[in-house]
C-alpha cells in the first residue's frame, strides 16, 4: 500500500507570517541588485549596509504534482533610489501553473507580466487576494511604510524560473513620485522577442 504523507498544521501570524517555518529564505539588496533601475542608489546601498529586502517563510511540502506549496513573504519598507523594495520575481518553470497571493498585513502591489510584455497590477492590502493565472510572471513590491506580508499558494510542481527576469527584467517598475507609487517603463527592460 502507498504510504501517505501526514497532514500538517501550520500557524500563520498575520504580521509575522508562518510561525516556526521549516526554512527561511532571506534576500538582500545584493541578491537582486541588477534589477533596480537606479545604479547610483544601488551602489550607495551596497557600500553601506546591504539591507534585508524580504524573507520567505516556507513549510516543507514535496515539490510534486498534486501538492500545494504555501509560504508567507515579508517585504520590508524601503526604496533603492525611488524604487520600492521588491521581490526578485519569477515565472514558473512549469508555465501552465497558477498562484494565489493573499495579503495579510501592510500594502503593496502585485505586478504581473506575460512573456509578450503585457502588464497587469493588483493593489494589495489586507484581505485582497490576487490570482496569478498560468503563464504570468510575478513580482511584488512594498509601497507602504510598514512590513507587507502575504500568503502564497502554488502547485507543488510549478518551480521557479528566474533566468528570464534576470536577463530581460520586467517591463515596468514601481517608483515613488510626489509621495505616491506610480508605474513607469523600466529602462533596463529588454523585450523577449525583440
Ligand atoms: C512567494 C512565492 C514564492 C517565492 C517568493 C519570493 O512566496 O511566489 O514561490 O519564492 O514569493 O519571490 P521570488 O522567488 O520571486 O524572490
Ligand atoms: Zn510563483
Amino acid at each position: 500500500m502507498k504510504e501517505l504523507m501526514e497532514p500538517i498544521r501550520t500557524i500563520v501570524d498575520f504580521k509575522k507570517g508562518v510561525v516556526n517555518p521549516d526554512r527561511i529564505i532571506k534576500r538582500r539588496v545584493s541578491d537582486i541588485q541588477g534589477m533596480y533601475a537606479d545604479n547610483h542608489a544601488l551602489e550607495k546601498f551596497l557600500s553601506q549596509d546591504n539591507p534585508l529586502i524580504y524573507q520567505v517563510r516556507e513549510v516543507n511540502i514535496p515539490e510534486e504534482s498534486g501538492h500545494i506549496i504555501y509560504s508567507t513573504t515579508i517585504i520590508y519598507p524601503g526604496k533603492v533610489g525611488q524604487e520600492y523594495f521588491m521581490t526578485k520575481g519569477h515565472f514558473h518553470a512549469k508555465e501552465d501553473t497558477a498562484e494565489i497571493y493573499f495579503c495579510l498585513e501592510g500594502e503593496g502591489y502585485l505586478l504581473m507580466q506575460t512573456k509578450e510584455g503585457k502588464v497587469f497590477t493588483i493593489h494589495m492590502k489586507p484581505g485582497v487576494l490576487g490570482y496569478i493565472p498560468p503563464y504570468w510572471g510575478h513580482r511584488t513590491m512594498n509601497t507602504g511604510d510598514k512590513e507587507f506580508v502575504f500568503l502564497t499558494l502554488f502547485p507543488g510542481d510549478a518551480g521557479h524560473d528566474y533566468e528570464i527576469v534576470e536577463k530581460h527584467g520586467f517591463a515596468k517598475i514601481m517608483i515613488e513620485e510626489n509621495g505616491k507609487p506610480v508605474l513607469r517603463d523600466n529602462p533596463k527592460y529588454t523585450p523577449l522577442n525583440g
